[in-house]
């Protein structure tokens, strides 16, 4: 009985463990996926590694998100991309390392509106912590400890039940 309880609790904790490493990044913050924003800027300091999820937010209409490749993404043609977004709130998983390229397919928005985003995606292995991503790496490092911690937690009632039930047959 304890057995099949500790390899719920695994599979539970083998579960939950990589989603909480997976980082969710907010494409120009508050601004979100509009013309005349530096993501250039935006995407400085950060790193993207494979699992992690683009959210591009935007009025529905207004912009599309093309992922493209690098030489679309120079010229601006979002014509035959990849991909085609349009729902305003499209996510994007990062599934294969490398350079990924992503445009606004509206008339001009890339070419005179700078809305584009070009991004190197790091595979899953976690890199040496650097300043600027620190601050999240080290609230991913709290939540693993935190599994860690109630894992060994329930372990400890287990142990203590199992106790008692030879106690109480013996
Ligand atoms: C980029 O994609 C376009 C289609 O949108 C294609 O014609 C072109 O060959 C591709 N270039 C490279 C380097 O893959
Ligand atoms: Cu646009």
């Amino acid at each position: 009985m304890a057995s099949a309880q500790f390899f719920s609790i695994l599979t539970t904790a083998a579960i939950l463990v990589p989603s909480i490493l997976a980082t969710e990044f907010l494409v120009g913050d508050e601004t979100g996926w509009d013309t005349n924003y530096d993501y250039k800027g935006w995407t400085r300091g950060k790193e993207f590694h494979v699992g992690d999820q683009l959210v591009f937010k935007y009025i529905p209409g207004a912009h599309t998100v093309n992922e493209v490749n690098g030489t679309d993404f120079q010229q601006c043609v979002a014509s035959a991309g990849i991909k085609s977004l349009t729902s305003g709130y499209d996510i994007i998983t990062l599934t294969t390392p490398g350079e990924k390229w992503y445009i606004c397919g509206i008339d001009g928005h890339c070419k005179a509106g700078e809305q584009k985003l070009a991004i190197t995606v790091l595979d899953q292995t976690v890199s040496p912590a650097t300043p600027s991503n620190l601050a999240t790496r080290e609230s991913d490092e709290a939540c693993v400890n935190a599994v860690v911690l109630s894992v060994s937690h329930i372990l400890m009632i287990l142990e203590t039940l199992r106790w008692q039930l030879t106690q109480s047959t013996g």
